[in-house]
């Protein structure tokens, strides 16, 4: 009988605690994600397509550590007038925006 007692006091401490420690992990993660969308990355690569009067470049990109592995991919650039005097191979250094990959500075690899 008295284990039965231990038994229900721990079965009722675990209901009390899982559900909200669970629950605090889940806010920890949003606000990690959270954090990860808004911070800005920084990436090196090659131009391979250019579209400088509507904003969109290509670029062939490295490794942006915490975002993406190397690949070939599109990017907008805002405001668009950041293309200007870009040309297709140039090798560039970009910052982009982490939730829509928007890039907001780029200028040749120095
Ligand atoms: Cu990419």
């Amino acid at each position: 009988m008295k284990k039965c007692v231990v038994l229900l006091a721990a079965a009722a401490l675990c209901a009390g605690i899982f559900p909200a420690s669970a629950q605090e992990l889940g806010q920890k993660r949003v606000v990690v994600a959270q954090a990860a969308a808004q911070k800005i990355f920084h990436g090196k690569g090659k131009i391979t397509r250019l579209n400088a009067d509507a904003g969109f470049v290509t670029i062939a990109h490295e490794d942006i550590p915490g975002l993406m592995d190397a690949m070939e991919m599109q990017f907008e650039a805002k405001p668009a007038a950041l293309l200007k005097g870009l040309k297709v191979g140039d090798k560039v250094d970009f910052a982009l925006e982490g939730k829509t990959y928007k890039l907001l500075e780029i200028a040749p690899a120095k």
